[in-house]
C-alpha cells in the first residue's frame, strides 16, 4: 500500500477545522497510520520547502508554516498520494475546485492551509523528516469491503 504524507498548517487549527479535514480523508477510505501534532523548527520549515527557496513567496511561507502547530499525517491506501492530492485540490486557488479542501477554505495561494506529497519521492522524504519508524502504526482492517 502507498504511504503520503499531509500536513495540515497552522490555519487549520485557527479555524477549528482539523476534523473536519481528517474526515475528508477518512471518508474515503485512506487510514491514519502516523499523526502528530507539533511546532516546526526553523530547519524544519526550510527544509520541508527547500525546493522553494529564493522563490517570492518563500520567506512569508515558512513564516507560515511557523506561525503556530501543525498536524503532520502519513495516510496510508491504494494509490494514496494521488487520491490525496484530489482530495486537496490544486495549488492555485483560482484552480482549486469547491468541493476540494483548497477549493472550499484557501482565500490564498500561500495560505492554501494544507500541504501533501506529490510524488513517491517526496513522500518518502517528507515522511521521514517529519516521522521516527516507532511513530507509525500500520492495524489491519477488519473489514476492507466497506471501502
Ligand atoms: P503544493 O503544496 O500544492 O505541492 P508547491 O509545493 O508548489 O505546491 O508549493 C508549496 C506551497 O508554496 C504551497 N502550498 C503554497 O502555500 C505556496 N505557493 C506555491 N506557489 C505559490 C505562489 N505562486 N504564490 C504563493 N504561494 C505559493
Amino acid at each position: 500500500m502507498e504511504k503520503t504524507f499531509v500536513m495540515l498548517k497552522p490555519g487549520v487549527l485557527q479555524r477549528r477545522i482539523a476534523g473536519e479535514l481528517l474526515n475528508r480523508f477518512e471518508r474515503k477510505g485512506l487510514k491514519i497510520v502516523a499523526l502528530k501534532l507539533l511546532r516546526l523548527s526553523r530547519e524544519m520549515a526550510e527544509a520541508h520547502y527547500a525546493e522553494h527557496r529564493g522563490r517570492d513567496f518563500y520567506e512569508k511561507l515558512v513564516e507560515y508554516t511557523l506561525s503556530g502547530p501543525v498536524i503532520a499525517v502519513v495516510l496510508e491506501g491504494e494509490d494514496a498520494i494521488a487520491v490525496v492530492r484530489r482530495i486537496t485540490g490544486p495549488t492555485n486557488l483560482l484552480e482549486a475546485p469547491a468541493g476540494t479542501i483548497r477549493g472550499d477554505y484557501a482565500a490564498r495561494t500561500r495560505l492554501n492551509i494544507v500541504h501533501a506529497s506529490d510524488s513517491p519521492a517526496s513522500a518518502e522524504r517528507e515522511i521521514a523528516l517529519f516521522f521516527r519508524p516507532e511513530e507509525f502504526f500500520p492495524w489491519e482492517d477488519g473489514n476492507r469491503d466497506w471501502f
